[in-house]
């Protein structure tokens, strides 16, 4: 690898980790082996059309399906107007920010094209979010849904940034009198193609770098093995195009393999079960949350298209793993993933799921378990996950969270984890929501399982109380099922389940009702934030 880059803008490159800090990257699989100039929507979506796959749909939406080759004029046209009506630059960050629709499939593969950089954002992030995105990334450029223009608007006058910007209607309008056809700029396989934010599970959002290869990397190692994906697949989820679980799972993926991905705008559990009907679905992706939502919204829907389900953000519990299971039929895949390494690295499939453990590490990626001095656990220990494979973190100008999250090469992701003779990995918590009480240490999301096993409790998380006789205790906030009232007696009767479902010195000492739990846009509860005020919100 060199410092070359195909850009004219070298804002990113500048601002990638020194050498020294990254990551070991470690390509082990035939299909990893990329050329040295390859640009990642030739291979999703060019290459499609020119092996004869146009005619095949790319994706359904509400109102509209559009094929290989719609999609692929579209994204050229798209790449037109970034280029030659708004001055993009080979390098130049772009904006984009909308629900999860075609116009914003067709425009981040507008970008992938031009060259630009696509920093995608969630829908629900505001001015105040954007603006630090925009300063932090120095982004020039937006393509957004016209019912998010106000806060793109309010961020580009405060910040002075974002200046050359369309709302869809416009790009569409403006789309329309352009050739359909574009060559794609001939980036490096090591160019910097997508910055992604962190959800900020813990407070300040990070922007992890990723390059043309490691978008198809994912696909090419959790599109291929982990899901064995399929012309014939159509994916559907609730994750937006903003995270990248949702940008592997809902475009990167069914392109690759030339399936169809499902967009649903307003991904809840109706529209999740319509949409699957509808359109017939094979495989869907969401959070643990979402399942445990969908299930007693089953009924009369007709999910019988679907043959795979992903979970993946937070630990799917095996309760809910069983529950899923004896409902539908289905054994959820879960995996985990983050940002950083852009998307699942250990996970299990088919007979080889364990409910209970996230699964083995996918091919062509390692992990072990680290001890305190950051050496590698014997199976059966319990310590901090480490990782490493064909991606891997790379913070942008933020030297100190470099070297928190690479050590000697690994990948440390911030998770406890066990691992066991068979090679299965098992989530323990995030290393930040253990619980040292009176001496012992205690799982959060154990206690939370436990709890979620009572027909009480819709929702729950667990977290450390401040306690001066035994430094913490366990305290759970708890959403209930509707027709359960918040009683004192309901208090007692949760902690004596807990008692017998766990060893009882981890029964939750506090138990506050609340109508809902602070999350992160990508529904990740946010138990730190329950931790710091005591109550949610
Ligand atoms: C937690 C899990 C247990 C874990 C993500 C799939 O979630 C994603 O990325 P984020 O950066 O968060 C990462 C953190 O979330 N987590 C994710 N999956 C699991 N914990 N079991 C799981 N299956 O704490 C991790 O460190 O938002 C997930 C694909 C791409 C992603 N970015």
């Amino acid at each position: 690898m060199s410092d070359e880059t195909a850009y004219a803008d070298t804002f990113a490159r500048d601002r990638l980790p020194p050498r020294e800090l990254w990551p070991e990257f470690r390509f082990d699989l035939p299909e990893l082996q990329y050329p040295t100039r390859m640009n990642c929507a030739t291979e999703l979506l060019d290459q499609a059309v020119a092996d004869g796959q146009g005619d095949r749909p790319a994706i359904f939406a509400e109102h509209i399906t559009m094929t290989y080759q719609e999609l692929l004029s579209e994204a050229n046209r798209i790449a037109r107007v970034l280029t030659e009506d708004l001055g993009l630059v080979t390098g130049n960050r772009v904006l984009l920010r909308s629900p999860n629709s075609p116009m914003l499939a067709a425009s981040w593969l507008a970008v992938m094209k031009a060259g630009g950089i696509a920093v995608t954002t969630m829908p629900l992030l505001r001015a105040a979010e954007l603006k630090q995105f925009a300063r932090k990334a120095e982004i020039s450029h937006a393509l957004y849904d016209d019912r998010l223009a106000d806060d793109v608007a309010t961020a580009a006058a405060e910040t002075g940034l974002l200046s050359k910007r369309l709302g869809f209607s416009e790009l569409s309008a403006s789309a329309r009198s352009k050739s359909d056809e574009f060559n794609n700029v001939d980036t490096l396989r090591d160019d910097v193609c997508l910055l992604a934010f962190t959800s900020g599970t813990t407070g300040q959002p990070k922007a992890t770098m990723h390059f043309h290869r490691d978008v198809l990397a994912m696909a090419d190692v959790v599109g291929r093995h982990l899901l064995q994906t399929q012309p014939e697949d159509r994916f559907v989820g609730s994750p937006p195009l903003g995270f990248t679980f949702g940008l592997g799972a809902l475009l990167v993926f069914p392109l690759r393999f030339r399936a169809a991905a499902i967009l649903v705008e307003t991904p809840n559990p109706e529209s999740l079960l319509a949409a699957i009907g509808k359109f017939r679905a094979t495989a869907l992706f969401t959070a643990p949350t979402m399942y445990r939502a969908l299930m007693p919204m089953l009924g009369d829907s007709d999910i019988s298209s679907l043959n795979r389900c992903i979970s993946a953000g937070e630990a799917l519990p095996a309760l809910t793993s069983d529950a899923w299971h004896e409902k539908t039929g289905i054994r959820i895949i879960d995996g985990i993933g983050t940002t950083e390494m852009i998307h699942i690295f250990i996970g299990a499939s088919g007979d080889d799921i364990r409910p209970g453990a996230t699964g083995k590490p996918l091919p062509a990626y390692q992990a072990c378990v680290f001890d305190d001095q950051d050496q590698p656990l014997p199976a059966g220990s319990i310590g901090r996950l480490a990782v490493k494979g064909p991606t891997g973190c790379r913070y942008m100008d933020d030297e100190q969270r470099q070297r928190a999250y690479v050590v000697d090469g690994w990948n440390v992701t911030g998770d406890t984890y066990r691992h066991d003779e068979d090679g299965y990995f098992w989530f323990q918590a995030r290393a930040d929501d253990m619980i040292v009480s009176a001496g012992y240490n205690i799982a959060g999301p154990e206690v939370e399982e436990a709890l979620l096993g009572h027909d009480a409790v819709a929702e729950c998380a667990v977290v450390a109380s401040p306690d001066e006789a035994r430094g913490n205790i366990v305290k759970a906030f708890v959403v209930l099922r509707k027709g359960h009232d918040p009683t004192d007696a309901l208090v007692k009767i949760l902690q004596d389940f807990v008692k017998q479902t766990i060893a009882p010195y981890k029964y939750p000492r506090a138990i506050e009702f609340v109508d809902e739990l602070p999350k992160t846009h990508t529904g990740k509860v946010q138990r730190f934030r329950l931790r710091e005020s005591g109550t949610p919100i």
